[in-house]
């Protein structure tokens, strides 16, 4: 990559300022020129090849460059600078564009994000800043289908502003050249470099690189250097903060930490661990080694913990000017707390900039990688405790095929500046044998249940709990854990019934046996023995109050099952009051403020999520909801069709046949 600098006009509009010198050499607030100020930009961004054009000031602007001893220079001296524009200058200067080259004019302010943005764009750019439609001075642009198709100083119906800081890749600079010298050599040597432009612009992709609210503008008269020298005036103080959520650090990230830190001093906000899990997966690099990482890349002045998704808490303590984010949350699932974002910096005028996000192959290979490791059998299975320690409460939906799974794992709603997900599955013994088309008695064998379970975890990574029944007879139980444990499954839960098991929600309305409390806490304290890995739970569930054996015998059974070891306690209640529920968790947390407890509110379901978490409940599952919904959705529409003898009026009712072939991608 060289710079070409062009430098060979007057600059007759500066009055006494450039009586003796050129306009580069015209001096700022900091005492430092134009010129000096474009070369420090470009020595610290590693572009040392400098070809300067030059006219009546050549020997001035040479001693300025003589003090950069890193850069090298070539002086393209135009000997007719009084009577020939730009063009001339550059058609001088041909030869030695055979690379890659930023095209500057020597008038030109701009901060460091500018040269960053240009350097970075793959293909040929050009400055431009949307905001300013046709302004009266300035080239302008048009921009067609995200490419520049026009630039020139006459003022056309929504052009935008264009500055002259130009990339052009080596080749469309060679055919920017090839018109520029026909120009010239036929004799026209006054017209803008950009008309020659122009007449390429069909076989080059030039992209606008829009640049709202950065300092990047020509100096053509004093109001504009006193206008310059105010805006940069702000930059050194300037406070930016960018938030870092991902798990991994990657090309993508480093990228966007430099631009952050173009723009001045930058904090950088990594998110916390409970953050991460909330609206992710709990993280595989946890925080403090992000921090020993993001703390060391060049350009982070300071890190800090950022607790919630939601900015409000460190744009109103932090009130940085600038906050930076990658554009790709304008859509999906983080574009209301980018709304939320840019609300918070309008109250004192902060400013929301958005470089492009770059999302390379590496990204790709990465975010497979995250997937491969939450799904090795190991770290899925230790994936439900890690959530335990960093959430007080977590989510679990039903999943009874591959399907369902999907949806469990992908769904997501923006919600009160919060992303919210589901955190676990429940493989449910109702829903994978109504799934069957069999009745919820223990029908549907360990064998086949295994066949649901690898489904999901085929497609999936988040952490199963599976629904174990009563667990079965003891031999098969221990056998049943072991097995559990392989393939990656987190926890099981069993529930204090023997013989005929019914489900719960037929209370007593259906003969049900609950088991003697100290044989099931033996059948426990066996499946801790026989399990081999640290992480895999067992949960008791106590089933005195669906069978309405009261309060004190659920929290005699509470204590003896945790005292054989049970890794969690569920207590299930069929009743729309929740009053029982709430007071087995008081009493129970009375005693034992440490066991998870788990609820399933399918008939109490009026009670909220945080109110459950607020009580001391650590799990929250939605045991059926899925199977529930899909069974009347499909009913209707088999009746349509019986009715209509055509399936045009379930139309709106299905997916399309687009969707549904797209739906499942094929890696
Ligand atoms: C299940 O989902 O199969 C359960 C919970 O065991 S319940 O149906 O409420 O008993
Ligand atoms: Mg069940």
């Amino acid at each position: 990559m060289k710079a070409l600098i062009l430098n060979s006009g007057k600059g007759t509009r500066m009055g006494n300022l450039t009586k003796d010198g050129p306009k580069c050499l015209v001096k700022l607030y900091d005492n430092t020129t134009i010129l000096e100020r474009q070369l420090s930009i470009l020595e610290k961004y590693g572009i040392s090849d400098i070809i300067l054009t030059t006219g009546q000031y050549d020997k001035e602007i040479r001693e300025v460059c003589s003090n950069y001893s890193s850069l090298k220079f070539t002086f393209v001296f135009n000997e007719l600078y009084d009577t020939t524009n730009y063009i001339y200058s550059i058609y001088k200067s041909k030869d030695c564009l055979d690379d890659d080259i930023l095209l500057l004019h020597g008038d030109l302010i701009f901060e460091e994000y500018v040269i960053l943005r240009l350097l970075n764009s793959e293909n040929s750019c050009v400055a431009v800043n949307s905001h300013q439609t046709n302004p009266n001075k300035d080239f302008k642009a048009d921009v067609c289908d995200g490419r520049v198709s026009k630039i020139s100083v006459e003022p056309r119906y929504g052009s935008v502003s264009s500055q002259p800081a130009y990339k052009l890749n080596k080749t469309d600079m060679g055919t920017w050249l090839d018109k520029i010298s026909e120009y010239c050599e036929s004799g026209n040597t006054s017209s803008y470099a950009e008309e020659a432009l122009n007449d390429v612009l069909d076989s080059i992709e030039m992209m606008p690189i829009n640049l709202e609210n950065i300092v990047c503008m020509e100096i053509d008269n004093l109001e504009d250097l006193s206008m310059a020298n105010g805006m940069l005036m702000k930059l050194p103080g300037r406070k930016v903060y960018l938030s870092i959520s991902s798990d991994v650090i990657h090309d993508g990230h480093i990228n966007i930490i430099q631009y952050a830190a173009s723009l001045g001093e930058l904090t950088v906000g990594i998110m916390s661990d409970e953050a991460i899990a909330t609206y992710k997966h709990y993280p595989i690099l946890p925080f403090e080694k992000k921090r020993k990482i993001i703390s060391n890349i060049k350009g982070v002045s300071r890190t800090i913990m950022q607790e919630k998704l939601s900015y409000e808490e460190v744009i109103t303590k932090l009130k940085p000017d600038i906050v930076v984010h990658g554009d790709e949350w304008r859509h999906g699932v983080l574009s209301p707390i980018r709304i939320e974002v840019i609300e918070l910096l309008d109250k004192y005028g902060g400013l929301l900039i958005e470089p492009p996000y770059t999302k390379g192959q590496e990204h790709g290979i990465l975010e497979n990688k995250i997937k491969e490791e939450l799904s090795i059998p190991e770290n899925r299975r230790a994936s439900l405790k890690k959530l335990l320690k960093l959430k007080k409460c977590i989510r679990v939906m039903e999943a009874h095929n591959g399907l369902t799974g999907l949806i469990v794992e992908k769904t997501k709603v923006a919600h009160n500046g919060e992303i919210r997900q589901f955190d676990a599955m429940w493989i449910s013994s109702l829903c994978d044998s109504t799934a069957k088309g069999k009745p919820d008695i223990e029908l549907v064998d360990m064998t086949s249940r295994m066949d649901t379970i690898n489904e999901i975890l085929e497609v999936t990574t988040k952490p199963i709990i599976l629904d174990g029944d009563t667990g079965g007879i003891l031999e098969h139980f221990l056998f049943n854990v072991k097995t559990l444990e392989r393939s990656g499954v987190s926890a099981i839960i069993i529930e204090d019934k023997i013989g005929l098991k019914k489900n719960s929600l037929f209370g007593t309305e259906v003969p049900q046996m609950q088991d003697d409390p100290d044989n099931f806490a033996m059948k426990i304290s066996a499946g801790k023995k026989a399990q081999l890995s640290k992480d895999f739970m067992i949960i008791a569930r106590i089933e005195s109050l669906i069978l309405e054996k009261g309060m004190d015998d659920a929290l005699m059974r509470a204590k003896k099952y945790v005292t054989a070891g049970a890794d969690g306690i569920m207590i299930h209640s069929k009743k729309k009051d929740p009053a029982e529920i709430f007071e087995f968790i008081e009493r129970f947390r009375g005693l034992d403020s440490i066991t998870p407890l788990v609820v399933v509110p399918t008939s109490y379901n009026h009670v909220k999520e945080d109110e459950f978490k607020e009580r001391g409940a650590n799990i929250v599952i939605y045991a059926n909801h899925l199977i529930r919904a899909a069974f009347p959705a499909m009913q209707s529409v088999a009746e349509s069709i019986l009715k209509n003898q055509r399936s045009l009026e379930v139309d709106e009712d299905c997916l399309s046949i687009k969707e549904i072939i797209t739906l499942i991608p094929d890696e």
